[in-house]
């Protein structure tokens, strides 16, 4: 086994070309990395089916020997000693906006430049503009983007912290003494973003527990250490994280964890509810007025059933209908509803595992069948498939689906909408694949007309049965091009195309409040993960999680129906 994946190799040379670059570097040297890297991106297979990097085309012996080192050791002595060389506030540049190698080449050589202080000075002093290939234009933009360069964003997104709150929970795991703990607050909620992480512990033992929770390695600055509450903030990279650990004893841990995972709407609706029978809720129990008795739950399920509702998923408590609606029954989409994944990448286009590597990992969640979708010829950047790739993939799908027992794989593309509304493939083609997705990754300045009269052609094509992130938004950094929803969910029902709910947790696209919208008015939705690799596969959670907090239920999401539902729903469409 490599110990990295293609794609992470890829990203290796490039970051190595963009350090030469900015070391000065002549070009050739340079481009062999890029040319390597897109002999890599161009070849089908994985890094373990190409026996001999070296013998691609586009691949040199120094290069081929790099990807070696890189197989055997997942490291590059080059790389290392790259960084070692170069200012260590040169790099963090590279997140500056209209800013590559070649340019922070330049200003490094010629103008002395290592870090964020010496390239505002530069640009105040207005010699920035002088260099070749800026200008005056840029000089501002620089300038405008150093503004805020490096400050800290009032709140995180929650794809930033699913890996944080990974490892917080497995530090925690090794913690003596505590009885157990459960992450609360909006991260609990599913937010798109959180301000911080709220950990409740149960323990006979505080001063322990806190002792060794202020001892974690990546604790950059402990804010608040109480007897029961500690404040800190961990340092992971550039990324400042700030969490709270309540330690309560284990009778009051249900309560407590109902509080702080809120919301503050949700908190004030229930205290209303037991107000009107005379009782109290506070974090530590609940209070009967009359007796000043103070009861305790063993569970949050057992404290909701004390005031005659069923158990509330946390992803809806956000003070709206949901206290009405978990008086009775009510069942929300579950994970374990989740039969099948309709998109995915393999090598064949930018993602890094092949179709029999996502299968495996498929077939080990238990999924009955998935789509192969892969990006189509307009997305050259990310490899896209020519009508004969395209072909031979699906030729190749065919036969290892005939091999396959209780599982089905289902051939499929996802097709760019061009910027003038077209399509990248012709109807013929089209009408031989099972599954045809349909997605915008360009234009995203045209107006809401152009961009909808796009997207209603597709929905009309017959072929098209999905529309993949159907906003483009990514969170925190882009909002996406612009999209008529109401619009959107009529064309939806006209034309019975699936709206996807993409549940990479940058994108979460569409959100929960449109999922939501769509379901009233009776559109079909897929919650897919758009896996790169079988890693991501993974972020099916955090997209089940997005759909409730949408209110989906089992019936209305596509990837629950069985192979037989879908292949019926496919055939009618073809
Ligand atoms: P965030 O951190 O801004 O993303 O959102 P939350 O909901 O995690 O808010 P946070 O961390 O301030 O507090 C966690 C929960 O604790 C919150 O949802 C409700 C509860 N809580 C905290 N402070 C108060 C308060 O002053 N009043 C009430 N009713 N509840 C509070
Ligand atoms: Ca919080
Ligand atoms: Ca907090
Ligand atoms: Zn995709």
């Amino acid at each position: 086994m490599s110990k990295l994946n293609k794609k992470e190799i890829i990203k290796v040379l490039e970051t190595i070309a963009v350090y030469l670059e900015i070391k000065g570097e002549n070009s050739f040297k340079v481009s062999a990395y890029r040319k390597a890297a897109n002999a890599l991106e161009r070849d089908e297979r994985t890094i373990e089916e190409i026996k001999d990097p070296a013998a691609l085309q586009g691949i040199g012996k120094g290069t081929g020997a790099i990807i070696q080192e890189l197989i055997d050791t997942g490291q590059a002595n080059l790389l290392s000693k790259l960084v070692e060389e170069l200012p260590d506030g040169l790099l963090p540049l590279l997140k500056v906006p209209n800013l590559g190698g070649k340019k922070i080449g330049k200003l490094y050589q010629e103008l002395q430049v290592v870090d964020v202080e010496t390239l505002r000075k530069a640009c105040e002093d207005k010699k920035v503009q002088k260099l070749a290939g800026f200008g005056e234009k840029t000089e501002e933009k620089i300038l405008a983007a150093l503004q805020d360069f490096g400050k800290r964003p009032e709140r995180l997104t929650i794809a930033q912290m699913i890996p944080v709150a990974e490892l917080v929970k497995s530090w925690l795991n090794e913690i003596e003494g505590i009885i157990r703990y459960e992450l609360a607050g909006s991260f609990r909620r599913g937010r798109e973003t959180v301000k911080d992480l709220d950990f409740i512990l149960s323990t006979d033992d505080p001063t322990a527990v806190g002792e060794q929770i202020v001892a974690i390695k990546n604790i950059k600055g402990v804010i608040g250490h109480g007897d029961t509450k500690i404040s800190v903030e961990f340092q992971f990279d550039d990324l400042i994280v700030p969490a709270d650990f309540r330690m309560v004893k284990d009778d009051e841990f249900a309560t407590t964890l109902h509080h702080f995972t809120g919301s503050k709407d949700h908190n004030v609706m229930m205290r209303q509810r037991a107000k009107a029978r005379g009782e109290k809720i506070s974090e530590y129990g609940v209070e009967i007025e009359e007796t000043e008795e103070v009861k305790t739950f063993e569970t949050e399920a057992d404290f909701f059933k004390h005031f005659g509702l069923q158990y509330i998923p946390p992803e809806v408590r956000e003070g709206k209908e949901e206290i009405s609606i978990f008086e009775k029954k009510h069942k929300l989409l579950e994970e374990e509803d989740i039969k099948s994944d309709l998109h995915m990448h393999t090598t064949w286009s930018d993602g890094a595992h092949s179709i029999e590597e996502m299968i495996e990992a498929c077939r080990n969640r238990g999924y009955n069948h998935i789509a192969i979708t892969d990006h189509s010829k307009f997305l050259k950047v990310a490899n896209g498939l020519t009508v004969e790739r395209l072909k031979r993939q699906h030729e190749e799908i065919r036969t290892i689906n005939e091999g396959l027992k209780n599982f089905t794989v289902f051939t499929g593309i996802e097709m760019d909408i061009l910027p003038d509304g077209s399509l990248d493939y012709e109807d013929e083609l089209l009408e031989q694949v099972d599954f045809v997705i349909a997605s915008i990754h360009s234009g995203f300045q045209q107006d809401v007309k152009t961009i909808m009269k796009r997207l209603k052609n597709a929905m009309e094509n017959p072929h098209v049965d999905m529309i993949a992130h159907p906003t483009g938004r990514v969170i925190g950094r882009r909002t996406g091009y612009p999209v008529d929803f109401e619009e959107l969910i009529e064309l939806a029902l006209k034309t019975d195309t699936i709206l996807e709910l993409n549940a990479n947790p940058n994108r979460l696209d569409l959100s929960a409040e449109w999922v939501k919208e769509a379901q009233a008015a009776g559109a079909k939705i897929a919650v897919n993960t758009d896996a790169h690799r079988y890693e991501t596969l993974d972020h099916m959670s955090i997209g089940v999680k997005t759909a409730r907090r949408g209110w989906l239920k089992k019936e209305n999401v596509v990837n629950t129906w069985s192979t037989k539902k879908l292949t019926e729903f496919l055939n009618k469409r073809r």
